[in-house]
């Protein structure tokens, strides 16, 4: 299989994140794609490209042009505006307050155009998150182009930025980027499996009122675990999308037998759904390890998981989410991606 990674991932370089009211190191660090290279190079699975630049209109296709406008200059305008550091909104347009308009005031327009407090917004952020993009397209062209599956190693991740929002450590939406980008070059039908411990609320989204891509998601329950606000298993889609979405939240600390079982559901529901495509959304932090999440997957699960995945049968696109227990990332990635190859 081979890698298409993103050497500016490091551009996006957050010291710390509020958690709990303070500021803690933070958690998506460089180190998390340091580790997964080394390991990928070492398991010698396969060459490591670099992207192609697809452009900004594939970006556009997914998310909104003034939401785009506004990541790109975040950073310059809250130097500019008195910010220093890394930058954090402080007020959002909840329930009764107008979202439909753009506000002047650059603090505001970072309240309208986030979902939390515990995303920095770094000066290199933009340029990080677009070339994870490029990096996504470029996977994608390879699968396309009759590769049986590639992967791509970028952060920061993409599954919680929706359309005009960042948050949960996401600007872009690699996995809605991909999709959207694979329907624009004829592929019918799309399937998104998002394997990450959080819901990735913002790709649900983007794709909620459609039937082209169906998106499926194994994820701690939203009840008590991060996006909250999304994720739920009554969530089946709307309009012309609904039954193509597909929820499956599962209990802090659940057995990995029922992992599995939901898995097999996850994709049992997109066997029937027959897509030309598998996006997985691969995020690791379900391992046991992992500082910030409550499932207890570990090395052997997770090649258990890609041998899974591989006998779905399509050809697959991963795209790295989350995962932060950073000296077992590799291991866990690595574990995936060659079970998805002994198949
Ligand atoms: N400071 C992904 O895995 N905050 N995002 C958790 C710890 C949000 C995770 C609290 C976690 C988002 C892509
Ligand atoms: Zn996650």
């Amino acid at each position: 299989m081979q890698t298409v990674f993103n050497a500016g991932h490091a551009l996006h370089a957050a010291t710390h994140e509020f958690f709990r009211g303070r500021l803690v190191p933070a958690f998506e660090v460089p180190a998390r794609a340091d580790y997964i290279l080394q390991a990928v190079r070492a398991a010698g699975l396969g060459e490591v490209l670099a992207p192609v630049d697809h452009g900004r209109a594939p970006l556009e296709r997914v998310h909104s042009a003034r939401y785009l406008d506004f990541i790109e200059g975040a950073h310059a305008e809250w130097l500019s505006t008195g910010g220093e550091g890394d930058a954090f909104p402080a007020v959002w347009p909840v329930r009764s307050l107008r979202s439909d308009l753009e506000p002047i005031s650059f603090a505001a327009r970072m309240g309208l155009y986030s979902m939390d407090s515990g995303t920095p917004l770094t000066a290199g952020s933009w340029a990080a998150a677009h070339a994870g993009a490029q990096a996504s397209l470029t996977a994608l062209d390879l699968v396309l182009a009759g590769e049986r599956s590639a992967y791509v190693l970028t952060r920061p991740p993409g599954h919680h930025a929706g359309a005009d929002f960042f948050g949960g450590y996401c600007f872009i939406n690699n996995a809605a980027v991909a999709a959207q980008a694979a329907r624009d070059a004829g592929l019918a039908r799309v399937a998104i499996l998002d394997v990450d411990y959080h819901h990735g609320n913002g790709t649900q989204a983007i794709f909620y009122d459609r039937a082209d891509v169906f998106f499926a998601s194994l994820h701690g329950d939203p009840r008590t675990e991060y996006p909250f606000f999304l994720g739920h298993a009554d969530e089946t889609g709307a309009g012309e999308g609904v039954g193509f979405n597909a929820n499956f939240p599962l209990p802090v600390g659940v057995d990995n037998d029922d992992w599995f079982a939901a898995l097999d559901a996850a994709l049992a529901r997109l066997t029937a759904y027959q897509p030309d495509l598998l996006i997985v959304s691969l995020g690791v932090d379900t391992y046991g390890g992992d500082p910030i999440s409550h499932f207890k997957l570990d090395e052997p699960e997770f090649r258990r998981m890609g041998e899974r995945i591989a006998r779905f049968g399509a050809p697959t696109l991963f795209l790295q989410e989350g995962g932060y227990a950073t000296e077992a990332i590799g291991r866990n990635v690595v574990a995936v991606l060659a079970g998805f190859e002994t198949e």
